[in-house]
């Protein structure tokens, strides 16, 4: 393939430095934003940063955050308010029509507000007020489970554990939260496989790997302090090998933040060795050929498989009838690539898997989990230093949320416990997800919806027929610090509840509180904000939802809302008993300035499985799933001719009728759907509204960048499922893949493709076609330039 221009410059650095700094004035939060920025993830007195859940480097120089960091902290520290006299100069019609970016910039909410249908507008309501609405619609309710209660994981431990117990204590097991949609995948296998559905690295394993893959993950923008992680392991001599559709051009260079001589020197360290340039949704296949061949050579460790694991027979037949030319076709790499792999995996004493959303939002999700968890297993990689399997968590405590109990399929020990703790009977039948969720929203089955942060509408498949269905609730709720299109659908009550945030100080009678997060590898960290909160009438999150528990549950229920919401400490007392390793949490949690592992028991070769090992998984779908579809849709699309969404427009099909997999990734000026600004820097783009395309692919449709494009589904005729105009722009990509930035592309996605257990949608895997606009057509609006 012919090379494209590739983004020079190496990672973090002056560009970081300097875009960051622009992000806070930007946002006029330079005073407040800097001194949060000082306080963020330091050993003492800190706050953990909400921008991501890669862990703290204990190596802290004066500052451990990076870029996007401090554009998440920017975001929620700016001055600017959007509070009543906002909402009176902008109606909820006219907020609809604002972006992303409009919103997330329009202010920090201030003041609890309730929407006023006769004046379309959102006006200011009591605190008191507030709850009693709540209360009204919830105590009505013919049945709890007509609410629905989603979590997003940026929601701290202390509230997190109050709200599943409140939402228990009201009744349902409703508690969707947006780990549904993103590493859910990689909990259901990795629980299945290994007994614990989380990381079993630490932080320092990384320093003794020889071999570290990196699958479906973008760390330069979604994770960069693992940057300084990778470079460190890559100078001792560590490999690295990138497996994306993507050639991620963060991942080449690393110009260090912490080290100011680096800076000064314009030196940067080179990181990935190797990208190898997987087709959409080609991981399975070519993990099956890596698994092949160290099967087939015997490179693999038979004594760990015969002392720790259970399944191997089976799936050694499996892998045995896998042929070269389905993992060539299903991967889109060469056997000879995949073999040269499987030398340095055979080769390798310690190997590191770590991966992110490339692998989990697929169909093939559990499959890619599976895989990447039996090849480890294969090569004896659990258990041992510098070696392990590594999933990189998204929110900064979306890991910690799951382990308070903010889970619609709860584990029965956990409801037992929480019995036996609260003396209380607690729902037992499975609740909604996101998916589910969704779903009978449309159908009208809920009747209301609460919020503990997060985007809902927006960050699910099928956004415009959820916002649609939020107008027919009795209540919506959204406990928030930022403005979001969720909230702009109002029910017959709608209410923003606006909350202290991460940065910001909580005092209660019974002095200042902190609160903890756990992070992607299993540490239990403090986190304690340090700025006064912008707004006097904020309250913490613990505090709403024990306002909320009292005015719902009423006065004589025995667990002492209030008391908990206004001292932590009680709080972390009820987790200690009731959920497992918390024990002493309170004790623990002040013993070290860093806080505390939870025990993992895969690292330690105990196996907390059915079987009592660790457990070896035959994928369910074929390794050919995604290319096939593809082949398969394709000859459809011929036989049926073009799409009925063009019909009178001025469109021009692909010169070749095929379809496209397009995948849906972060920008690195976002953190999901808070749109900060509109620069990608290290894909050389300063708009959103684009579609990445090799340039070789370009040029066989007889097309050019700059051009302008609709992307629609392949299956479907509804007007809705059609995105664009798409700016053409040129990408070191696979061949048959396209790529858009996430969430405008989320009407593309419907709510029935997703992984069968874990139920995560397969927004990385959309097959697409595409359609030119011609010249002189209507929609050749856009300025190329
Ligand atoms: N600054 C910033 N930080 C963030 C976030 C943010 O939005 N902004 N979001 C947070 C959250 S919630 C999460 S979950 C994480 C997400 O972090 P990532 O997982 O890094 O997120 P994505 O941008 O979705 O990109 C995933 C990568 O997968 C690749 N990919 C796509 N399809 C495939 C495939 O089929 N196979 C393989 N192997 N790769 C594929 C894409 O090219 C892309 O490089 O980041 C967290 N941190
Ligand atoms: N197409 C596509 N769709 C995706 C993805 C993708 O890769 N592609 N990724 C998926 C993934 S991995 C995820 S995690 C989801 C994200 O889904 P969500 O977690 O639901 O979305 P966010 O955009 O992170 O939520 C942002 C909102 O959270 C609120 N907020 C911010 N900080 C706080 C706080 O401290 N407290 C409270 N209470 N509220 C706060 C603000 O109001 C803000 O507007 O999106 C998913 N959707
Ligand atoms: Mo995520």
């Amino acid at each position: 393939m012919r090379k494209i221009p590739v983004y020079t410059h190496p990672a973090a650095g002056w560009p970081a430095l300097i875009s960051s700094t622009r992000k806070l004035m930007d946002y006029k939060a330079f005073m407040r934003g800097s001194v949060s920025v000082l306080h963020s993830n330091q050993p003492k007195g800190g706050f953990d940063c909400p921008g991501c859940a890669w862990p703290d480097h204990k190596t802290h120089k004066a500052i451990d955050v990076c870029e996007n960091g401090i554009k998440v902290i920017a975001s929620e520290t700016m001055n600017q308010r959007a509070d009543a006299a906002f909402f009176a100069r902008h109606s909820v019609t006219e907020l609809q029509s604002w972006s992303g970016y409009e919103l997330e910039h329009s202010g920090r909410l201030s003041e609890p507000l309730y929407y006023d249908a006769a004046q379309d507008r959102y006006v200011a309501i009591s605190w008191q007020a507030a709850y009693e609405r709540i209360a009204d619609v919830l105590k009505n309710l013919d049945s709890p489970d007509e609410a629905l209660f989603y979590t997003s994981g940026r929601v701290t431990n202390e509230p997190a554990f109050m709200f599943q117990l409140f939402v228990r204590c009201f009744g349902t097991n409703n508690l969707p939260d947006c780990s549904n949609m993103c590493h859910e995948p990689t909990s259901v296998m990795l629980g299945k496989q290994l007994g614990v559905g989380k990381a079993t690295v630490v932080l320092e394993d990384f320093e003794q790997a020889k071999l570290i893959m990196l699958f479906g993950q973008n760390p330069a923008t979604n994770h960069p302090r693992m940057l300084e992680m990778l470079a460190h392991a890559h100078k001792k001599g560590c490999r690295i090998i990138s497996i994306n559709p993507m050639r991620e051009q963060g991942l080449s260079k690393f110009r260090n933040p912490q080290k100011p001589t680096h800076m000064a020197a314009g030196q940067s360290d080179e990181m990935v060795d190797e990208v190898i340039q997987i087709q959409i949704g080609g991981d399975v296949a070519l993990l099956t050929g890596l698994a092949k061949w160290l099967v087939e050579n015997d490179k693999i460790d038979s004594n760990f498989i015969t002392t720790h694991t259970s399944g191997f027979d089976d799936l050694k037949q499996w892998l045995v009838a896998q042929s070269w030319q389905d993992i060539e076709l299903g991967s889109g790499i060469t056997q000879a690539d995949i073999i040269n792999l499987a030398k340095l995996v055979a080769d390798s004493p310690a190997t590191i898997c770590t991966w992110g959303m490339g692998i989990t939002q697929h169909v093939q999700g559990e499959d890619n989990v599976a895989m990447i968890t039996n090849l480890l297993l294969l090569m004896g990689m659990i258990g041992i230093n510098g070696a392990g399997a590594s999933p990189v968590r998204g929110h900064s405590n979306v890991q910690g949320d799951r382990t308070m109990g903010i889970h619609e399929r709860p584990k029965q020990s956990l409801l037992d416990s929480l019995e036996r703790v609260f003396k209380r009977p607690m729902p037992q039948e499975n609740g909604l997800d996101v998916i589910a969720g969704a779903k009978a929203l449309m159908q009208g089955k809920l009747k209301a919806f609460i919020s503990m942060g997060g985007n809902y509408a927006v960050a699910a498949p099928d956004k415009s027929a959820i916002q649609t269905a939020l107008t027919t609730t009795q209540l919506n709720v959204f406990v928030a610090t930022k403005l979001n299109e969720t909230m702009l659908y109002p029910g017959a009550n709608n209410l923003i509840l606006p909350c202290i945030g991460r940065t910001e100080r909580v005092i209660t009678a019974k002095g200042e509180q902190f609160a903890t997060i756990e992070d992607s590898m299993c540490q239990i960290v403090p986190t304690q904000g340090r700025l006064k909160p912008i707004s006097d009438d904020l309250k913490s999150e613990a505090q709403i939802v024990a306002d909320m528990a009292t005015y719902v549950l009423g006065p004589d229920s025995s667990i002492p809302w209030q008391t908990m919401g206004s001292d932590f400490d009680i709080i972390r007392n009820y987790i200690a008993r009731a959920i497992d390793g918390f024990e002493n949490f309170n004790e623990r949690i002040r013993e070290s300035e860093r806080g505390f592992h939870l025990y993992h028991p895969a690292r330690h070769r105990v196996w907390n499985t059915d079987s009592g090992k660790a457990q070896f998984e035959v994928p369910q779908y074929p390794i050919t799933y995604v290319a096939a579809q593809m082949v398969e849709t394709s000859a459809d699309y011929h036989s049926n001719g073009t799409s009925d969404n063009f019909k009178d427009k001025n469109i021009e099909k692909s010169t070749e009728q095929r379809v496209w997999q397009l995948t849906s990734v972060r920008s690195h000026d976002q953190f999901n759907t808070m749109i900060f600004g509109h620069q990608d820097r290290y894909r050389q783009t300063n708009r959103r509204d684009v579609l990445f395309m090799h340039p070789d692919e370009i040029k066989r449709l007889g097309w050019q960048k700059g051009d302008s494009v609709m992307v629609s589904r392949q299956d479907s005729q509804d007007e809705r499922r059609t995105l664009g105009p798409l700016i053409l722009t040129e990408m070191d990509i696979a061949a048959n893949a396209v790529a858009t930035y996430y969430p405008e592309c989320n009407d593309l996605i419907d709510l029935d493709s997703h992984a069968p257990d874990s139920r995560t949608p397969a927004y990385k895997s959309i097959t697409v076609v595409l359609q030119r606009v011609n010249e002189g057509g209507q929609l050749m609006s856009y300025n190329n330039g």
